[in-house]
């Protein structure tokens, strides 16, 4: 395969910053120096821009049900190039175990779907719904055998998704002794299911609703009560999109006493707030996402968060339904809720904005500095879930995904330049500064500015080893 040298950018991993050269053979990362050259070697000057590790999100729903015979509307390869031309070469999407089913069935049926169609490389969280003795003798060899070493279990959607606080403790014990770890949607399911038939009982079916019965107080509650049964199983716990100051609050508090308690937030509660809820007619349903967008008091807690390391990574929750019904009518649109905001389905899209917006927003803020950027975006996904050192850095050995992304240029964000299916954005007409120029995976240059260059089917899946325990 040709040597690929990248010429004269400004190297930035999570602890460094320095300019250099780096020369990739056969993917990885061959060597990194000042004035590199190799004969034949296919070059690309990245004078005057930023070399960054290649964004992980480890969070996102390509392709996915979501009740109703709802669907997300990106499949893994409209989902994964959009990806990449955000600068992400590595995803963590979602395998679900349905009722009656086997959490390994429930990867195979992922890995297969996934297989023919990534543009990055991927893996997956397993989605437990059904705890029964079955299932749990199956995570050891899911862990072992087939890398997947975290678990999402829901504490909300009773009757749907929620798994109570018994299978929880159950589940953390077994995947605890062999290196996995749970990660959480925590909110209290019941007492916002009471709030949602209340809202329904009394008239009120409109988006904003979805924020009204779902109060940062209970993903607090929810918040706490885990990580008290994480401490009791003694093993780590993640929780995923953290959007309240409460919820927080809880990680904080245990934090302080070397409780293993971690978690992520998303752009969308960093960049907006509950007021969008707020958008006239059935326009506010492009946020109904779960948990809702919070108030400003959250916003500053979540920039602290980061700040000091009480939220250790930034992923973007992409679950994206369209605003308008699709023709094909397979993908159900965000309409389906048009008369209930218990039935719009629930997500937003984001997979292709994490980077542009972290750096414009964080770095260019002041909030966040470049290498504090490159943790939360590549380093700290990479050694979260089991991928560090072949993924979330810039070092000999490491696989070559990179990132050239040039700090000042100037661009606006919509849904008419992006390269996801769904029809609108969170951002649209925002003005951001810091773009992706190129990106590489695996050494091969699959985005170069408005360009395509890669394929469907190049990402690979990647096994995981220990979840939560590198940081
Ligand atoms: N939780 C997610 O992680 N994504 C979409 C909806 C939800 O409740
Ligand atoms: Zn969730
Ligand atoms: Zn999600």
């Amino acid at each position: 395969m040709t040597s690929v040298l990248i010429q004269g950018g400004r190297i930035v991993t999570a602890v460094d910053d320095y300019q250099g050269d780096i020369l990739i053979q056969d993917g990885r990362i061959e060597a990194i120096g000042r004035q590199l050259s190799v004969e034949n070697a296919e070059c690309h000057n990245a004078a005057g821009l930023l070399v960054l590790p290649g964004g992980i999100d480890a969070h996102v729903h390509m392709e996915t049900p979501m009740g109703n015979d709802v669907y997300t509307c990106d499949t893994f390869e409209t989902g994964t190039r959009s990806a990449a031309f955000g600068g992400t070469t590595t995803i963590i999407d979602f395998a679900q175990q349905f009722h009656n089913d086997s959490p390994k069935a429930a990867l195979d049926r992922r890995l297969a779907a996934a297989e023919p169609q990534c543009c990055v490389d991927y893996a997956f969280h397993v989605i437990l719904t059904d705890i029964n003795p079955g299932s749990l003798a199956e995570l050891p060899d899911l862990i072992n055998q087939d890398g997947v070493s975290s678990f999402k279990l829901y504490m909300a959607y009773p009757g749907v998704l929620m798994v109570d606080d018994a299978d929880i403790f159950r589940t953390m014990r077994r995947t605890g002794d062999h290196g996995g770890m749970v990660n959480l949607h925590a909110e209290n399911g019941v007492v916002i299911q009471a709030l949602i038939e209340e809202a329904l009982e009394q008239g009120n079916t409109s988006p904003k609703y979805h924020q009204l019965t779902r109060p940062s107080l209970m993903e607090g509650e929810a918040a706490h009560r885990v990580i008290r049964i994480a401490e009791l199983a003694e093993v780590p716990v993640y929780i995923v999109h953290l959007s309240a100051k409460e919820a927080l609050e809880a990680v904080v508090e245990a934090r302080d006493r070397g409780i293993h308690a971690f978690a992520e937030t998303c752009p969308h509660y960093l960049f907006l707030d509950e007021s969008e809820y707020d958008a006239p007619g059935f326009e506010a349903a492009k946020y109904v996402m779960t948990p809702p967008l919070r108030n400003h008091d959250c916003q500053h807690a979540l920039w602290r968060g980061l700040q000091f390391d009480d939220l250790q990574l930034v992923a973007t929750d992409h679950c994206p339904f369209c605003m308008n019904e699709n023709p094909l009518g397979i993908l159900k649109s965000k309409q389906f809720g048009r008369d209930n905001f218990n039935r719009i389905p629930n997500g937003a899209p984001g997979v292709e904005l994490r980077l542009t917006l972290l750096y414009d927003g964080g770095v260019r803020a002041g909030r966040i500095n470049l290498n504090r950027f490159v943790q939360l975006t590549a380093t700290a996904p990479a050694k979260m879930f089991g991928l560090f050192p072949q993924k979330g850095t810039i070092a000999v050995g490491s696989d070559a995904d990179l990132v050239l992304f040039d700090p000042n240029e100037t661009h606006t964000l919509s849904a008419s330049t992006h390269h996801s299916l769904v029809d609108y954005s969170l951002f649209e007409g925002r003005e951001v500064t810091g773009k992706v120029k190129k990106v590489f995976l695996r050494g091969q240059c699959i985005v170069d500015g408005n360009e395509w260059l890669g394929r469907s089917g190049m990402g690979q899946y990647l096994p995981r080893s220990a979840s939560g325990r590198v940081l």
